[in-house]
């Protein structure tokens, strides 16, 4: 499954190499737990022989991001490594655009951002106190920050690194919500650059990477030239997002944001009949290679698609704008049902698409349903994937998330709730976010989607590559 992995190292990389100039990628490991290490006597060879993370957890940076503006944190000084002091941190942290101090006591997480960062001049302060998923913010006025002083900030908050406390005045413990005391001993101090998610040179990649992937589509060629077009079936619960994915491929391929196929939550926007999607390349006119179909929502107590249709649907049986009846599937003798269908009205790839937030919350009939249907698909050997939409919808994630969608907790426990109950196995989840409310096309989320289309060509090229001899036929 292709992922945004390159652009993680990168940022985990850079986080690492602006912290360490002799950082060893392969050392990269997200959160080892600073307290647990013994302290370093060797700063230097530390950085060499470990990798070095924040003591913040996934959620914990997340609040802290969104709540300072969404940037990216880059570790530049950690104090268990680089010593309790002041100068030090001054150092690493100097002239480096806006900065955040963090410091760990106990349970608390408390700390200072400076929007303009760390500056031989007066710059503003706010102290902040992070409390389960409660941030509070005090601001202290500005303070002079130079390397000859012995600690950080003015007296209302006032980090001394060399004595290992936080001294704050009582109105500033008020404000932040903490219980009252003289001092807070500090466990662990750790100072971050804020910088811009989406950096020139990440952004360039985005760009590469999706001129690359709308070539690799265009050009495309269904396994052995079987077929002139992949047809994948998207199948899932009513409001998945199946109409969504389909306008969100059309958009790309249009250059505008199109919300042609019906979407919705009322019975307007709900698809009701089968429909087959050719979609036209908008730089050449030209019919993409491969189709995109969209179903009846699966329902539950006898209503939605019903299993038989889904049968035929695979076989090739239903045209194009068949009108469902969920209680009466299609059979031989009916006027639309073809009778001999070919190898390209059959279905390639199938792509289960599943709402991210509501995944957790299906019934156990929607369960059940999805697992017999899945496991008929295996005894016919059709290919098949899941797609988890709406995780932009997802708590905490924003949409500078997109970019490393994959790597963001909230996605990846989606990720695995899919894996646990419906079985599919992890490499074959993929996760998208379809233009729903936004007008304007946008790169990043623009890889996403390709790289889900991708993964879905190359699965129905298994399918092609797998058939029995009596099939392969144009
Ligand atoms: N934020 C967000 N909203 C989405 C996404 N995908 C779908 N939606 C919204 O979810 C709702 C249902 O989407 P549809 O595409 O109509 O779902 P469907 O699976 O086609 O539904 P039926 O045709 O009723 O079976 C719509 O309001 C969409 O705008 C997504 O990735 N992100
Ligand atoms: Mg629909």
């Amino acid at each position: 499954m292709l992922s945004f992995s390159f652009l993680f190292s990168v940022s985990e990389a850079s986080r690492l190499l602006s912290f360490c100039p002799h950082f060893v990628p392969g050392l990269l490991s997200r959160k080892s737990n600073c307290f647990s290490s013994s302290p370093c006597t060797n700063s230097a060879n530390r950085l060499r022989s470990m990798a070095v993370t924040t003591c913040l957890t996934w959620t914990q940076e997340k609040r802290l991001q969104n709540y300072f503006g969404g940037k990216q944190f880059s570790l530049l000084y950690k104090a268990t490594c680089q010593g309790f002091y002041h100068h030090g941190l001054f150092d690493k942290c100097y002239d480096q655009g806006p900065a955040l101090i963090v410091v760990y006591s106990g349970d608390h997480v408390i700390g200072a951002y400076m929007p303009v960062g760390l500056k031989n001049e007066r710059v503003p302060i706010i102290a902040f106190a992070l409390q389960e998923t409660e941030i509070s913010e005090c601001k202290i006025g500005s303070h002079f920050f130079s390397n000859s002083c012995r600690n950080i900030g003015p007296s209302e908050f006032n980090i001394d690194l060399s004595n290992k406390k936080v001294n704050m005045h009582a109105e500033t413990i008020k404000k932040l919500g903490l219980p009252q005391c003289n001092a807070i001993s500090i466990e662990e101090c750790e100072a971050f650059r804020l910088e811009d998610i989406l950096s020139e040179r990440r952004m360039k990649y985005v760009t590469e990477l999706r001129k690359q992937l709308l070539s690799e589509i265009r050009t495309y060629k269904p396994y052995g030239n079987l077929v002139h077009q992949a047809r994948i079936l998207l199948l899932g619960p009513t409001g998945a997002g199946k109409s969504s994915f389909i306008n969100s491929v059309k958009s790309i391929f249009r250059g505008h944001v199109t919300q042609q196929v019906l979407v919705g939550s009322d019975p307007g926007g709900t698809s009701k009949k089968y429909r087959t999607y050719s979609i036209k390349d908008g730089e050449d006119g030209n019919l993409l290679p491969f189709m995109l179909c969209d179903s009846l929502g699966l329902g539950e107590e006898g209503e939605g698609l019903c299993t038989d249709d889904i049968v035929s649907i695979l076989k090739g049986h239903i045209p194009d704008r068949y009108q469902f009846i969920p209680t009466k599937p299609i059979a031989p003798g009916h006027g639309d049902y073809i009778n001999n269908p070919s190898l390209k009205d059959r279905i390639h790839c199938v792509a289960f698409v599943l709402d991210a937030k509501s995944v957790e919350h299906l019934s156990h009939e929607m369960t059940a349903k999805i697992k017999q249907i899945r496991s008929d698909m295996i005894k016919y050997g059709v290919v098949h994937l899941a797609l988890l939409t709406n995780v932009d919808n997802l708590d905490l994630i924003t949409e500078n998330d997109l970019v490393d969608i994959q790597k963001c907790v909230p996605v990846k426990s989606k990720v695995q709730a899919v894996h646990r109950v419906l079985g599919f196995a992890l490499s074959d989840i993929l996760v998208v976010s379809n233009y729903s409310s936004t007008w304007e096309l946008d790169s990043v989320r623009d890889v996403l989607i390709l790289s889900v289309l991708r993964e879905m060509l190359w699965a129905a090229d298994d399918y092609l590559e797998d058939l029995p001899c009596e099939f392969v036929e144009i």
